[in-house]
């Protein structure tokens, strides 16, 4: 076989304007997600699908979020009955355990969760943090300022670039980092949460944790739509351990929600 020659400067050139061409066809968004974890990605696929202008912000290389560990690094994903069409849409071949559990292959999840976002239209970007939000005259999220995550993680002083968006949603799990930012920046902020803050989550209850999740979903700040670990850490509601049906159908939620706000505004 010849060997093809190979323009390494060709190469680069095709990685540094193909990324500008694509980044820049997504600076005014209808949704940005912050977080490709099984909410964000959920989320994002079905607005994407409906036909809105998305993007996921990741702040890893990776995408999937806590999905990839499963319970303890056992690489399953255990999901309840009510969430099985959303995951089997995208094509993971769930087996049913009896008693309303189903599992499946953690990596199959991730990869074909993924897959169909970006089928769907989704632009994600990994290794993108979100490191503040963008207001309004009435303080309204109106984007997301971004950094590498690199930049992030080396702790450089590199000013950030801002991405507009009609509306974000905070998928960041545990830390609800949006919510966090919003309140650490706008002291007099009132969220729409039992104490008007974050007020962390409580120890485990699985079953008070996945059967208030699709309730707390909801957008607790103006601009800001609240979607899977992160509404129980900002509601206070428990965590729920190594299930996942709820973080899918509070991706599903938010992305019900979100698509009505578009259609009213
Ligand atoms: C960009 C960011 C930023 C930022 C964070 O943790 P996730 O998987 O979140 P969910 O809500 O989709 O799923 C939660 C689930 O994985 C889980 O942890 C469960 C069920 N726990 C129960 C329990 O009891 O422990 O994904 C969030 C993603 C991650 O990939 C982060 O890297 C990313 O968000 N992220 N990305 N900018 N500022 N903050």
């Amino acid at each position: 076989m010849s060997v093809r020659e190979i323009d390494e400067a060709q190469v680069t050139s095709l990685i540094v304007s193909r990324f500008a061409e694509d980044f820049l066809a997504g600076t005014c968004l209808d949704v940005a997600v912050v977080g490709a974890g099984p909410a964000g990605i959920t989320a994002a696929r079905l607005l994407a699908a409906d036909g809105h202008e998305v993007a996921v912000f990741e702040r890893n290389l990776h995408v999937g979020g806590g999905m990839w560990g499963g319970g303890m690094l056992f690489p399953r994903v255990v999901i309840q009955e009510e969430a099985v069409a959303l995951v089997q849409e995208v094509g993971v071949s769930l087996k049913p355990a009896g008693d309303g559990y189903y599992v499946a292959d953690s990596v199959e999840c991730v990869a074909k969760c993924a897959a169909a976002a970006v089928d769907a239209g989704a632009r994600i970007w990994v290794g993108m943090a979100v490191e503040d939000v963008m207001i309004d005259e009435q303080d309204c999220v109106r984007g997301v300022v971004l950094n590498w995550g690199a930049v992030e993680r080396a702790q450089l002083h590199v000013d950030p670039l801002a991405v507009k968006a009609r509306l974000v949603i905070d998928a960041t799990g545990h830390e609800c980092e949006v919510l966090r930012t919003i309140e650490r920046k706008i002291p007099e902020a009132r969220l729409d949460t039992p104490t008007g803050r974050v007020v962390g989550e409580r120890p485990m209850n699985a079953t008070q944790a996945e059967g208030h999740i699709v309730a707390l979903t909801k957008e607790v700040y103006p601009g800001v739509i609240v979607a899977g670990m992160a509404c129980n850490a900002a509601a206070g509601a428990p965590r729920m351990g190594a299930i996942f049906g709820g973080m899918f159908l509070s991706g599903e939620r938010a992305a019900q929600l979100a698509a009505e706000k578009l259609s009213g505004e």
